[in-house]
């Protein structure tokens, strides 16, 4: 991408509306802008990254054989009422009423609607285990929307819903998805705790949150202070060997932590450090909760209609985009891991008003792309500095400049975004090293 030919408002100072880091630095790369209170557009920088992550999170439910369909953000209230959450749930619910006077309301989860299409198309044990998910919007009317995308009134989501016929069965599914999980935050370059946590309005006796440490969350948490030294598992090889060692290293003071889970134990371990964490995702066990009233049954082995297990399992999609810049940024701006990042590379022509500086960019611009590496092409006819400073912000692992003095050794300057470490490096190399 061109960058005189993209939509890319950065901004050079800091907005005050913005308390944390990765609010701040959202609104400075120019990803996304406010609406109304808790409310996004997603520009393009912003809406790539919301992709990558999106697609991640989608080949881990793959993987760990979910099925991807896809609801409305409109439900009826009917279901609600069946289930008996439609006055539980209170005003984070927004409520709609419809030219008919039908009421409706925008999804704020969805076990009532995937319960009832499950109810109606599936009859036999024979046809579980099934896990069925979405990536959706959702609203939920919070009291105080805050940070940025972090805590917003409308936000993507994706939910998963396992039905099994077993309560043994329905832990089994759970655990799939426990392990999905571990693989989705390390892929995205995360280092995400499972803990014990409660179940809240979605209900159950069985549940964890996946929290990220950082200072601006709003959990407190204690954990296994090994979780500190561990290495963030930044640019994993996407490979089932080396994700599954990470989970293997990550189950480890997992165990330690989900001993200690509570605040009393914690207090006598010294081992154990307190901090606050950002809530990622969060998975349930609720076994028919929503099956018994809303009469979700199957008919079992023997003949009789049993009401299935369920679980539900989610992610606050939009709001890693945020979690990811609050674990990974400095005094700059953003450092993107490569798996998420919006762009791999950022080429910048120091000699814009030099002719053949800018035939040289041009060409290795098209070398980049024939390549397939993603490439944001900084072609504008702004000075070096504000090139360099607002690459750093935008956070791109790669970042390429070539001015007048380059063309004539024949050679780029690359620098690493994350180490900020600087090599020249032939130009005739450059695509196949970055390629690598
Ligand atoms: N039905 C269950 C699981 S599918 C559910 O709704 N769980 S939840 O309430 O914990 O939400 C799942 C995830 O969505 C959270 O872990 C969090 O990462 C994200 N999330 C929840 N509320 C918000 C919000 N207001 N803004 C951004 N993300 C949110």
């Amino acid at each position: 991408m061109r960058l005189s030919h993209y939509f890319l408002p950065t901004l050079k100072e800091n907005p005050a509306e913005a308390q944390i880091a990765s609010h701040r630095l959202m609104l400075r790369a120019g990803m996304v802008r406010q609406g109304a209170a808790g409310i996004y557009t997603w520009l393009p920088l912003g809406l790539r990254v919301l992709k990558k992550i999106e697609q991640i999170v989608r080949e881990e439910q793959d993987r760990a054989g979910a099925i991807e369909v896809l609801m409305p953000t409109i439900q009826s209230a009917d279901l609600w009422q069946e289930s008996g959450r439609y006055e539980d749930y209170g005003k984070e619910m927004l409520r709609i009423t419809d030219r008919h006077g039908r009421e409706s309301l925008y999804g704020p989860t969805n076990e009532e609607l995937i319960t009832d299409i499950f109810r109606r198309e599936v009859h036999s044990y024979k046809d579980l285990p099934k896990n069925l998910y979405h990536i959706q919007w959702k609203f939920r009317d919070e009291i105080r929307p805050r940070f940025g995308v972090m805590r917003g009134r409308e936000f993507l989501m994706k939910d998963a819903y396992s039905f099994d016929l077993t309560a043994e069965d329905g832990v089994n599914s759970y655990n799939a998805m426990f392990v999905a999980y571990l693989r989705t935050f390390a892929r995205l370059g995360l280092k995400a705790i499972p803990m014990r946590a409660d179940t809240g309005p979605i209900g159950g006796d069985l549940s964890h949150e996946f929290l990220i440490i950082a200072d601006t969350g709003e959990s407190e948490v204690f954990f296994d202070k090994e979780f500190l030294t561990m290495e963030a598992p930044v640019d994993t090889p996407d490979s089932d060997a080396g994700l599954q060692k990470i989970v293997d290293t990550w189950t480890k003071p997992y165990a330690a932590t989900e001993e200690m889970h509570d605040a009393d134990k914690a207090a006598g371990a010294g081992e154990l450090v307190s901090g606050r964490g950002i809530e990622v995702g969060h998975i349930f066990f609720f076994g028919d909760k929503y099956s018994k009233p809303m009469k979700a049954s199957v008919q079992g082995p023997d003949g009789k209609p049993t009401n299935v297990q369920m679980g539900s399992y989610g992610i606050g999609v939009s709001r890693l985009v945020g979690g990811i810049i609050e674990a990974s940024h400095d005094e700059n701006g953003i450092i993107w891991p490569e798996s998420v990042a919006p762009y791999k590379v950022g080429l910048m022509n120091l000699g814009a008003k030099s002719e053949d500086c800018t035939a040289a960019c041009d060409t290795l611009y098209a070398e980049l792309q024939a390549a397939g590496i993603e490439v944001l092409y900084d072609d504008t006819k702004d000075g070096a500095g504000a090139k360099f400073a607002n690459m750093d912000l935008i956070g791109l692992p790669w970042q390429i400049a070539l001015g007048p003095r380059g063309l004539k050794n024949g050679a780029v300057e690359l620098k690493n975004r994350a180490t900020g470490e600087k090599t020249e490096v032939a130009t005739a190399d450059i695509v196949k090293q970055l390629a690598a």
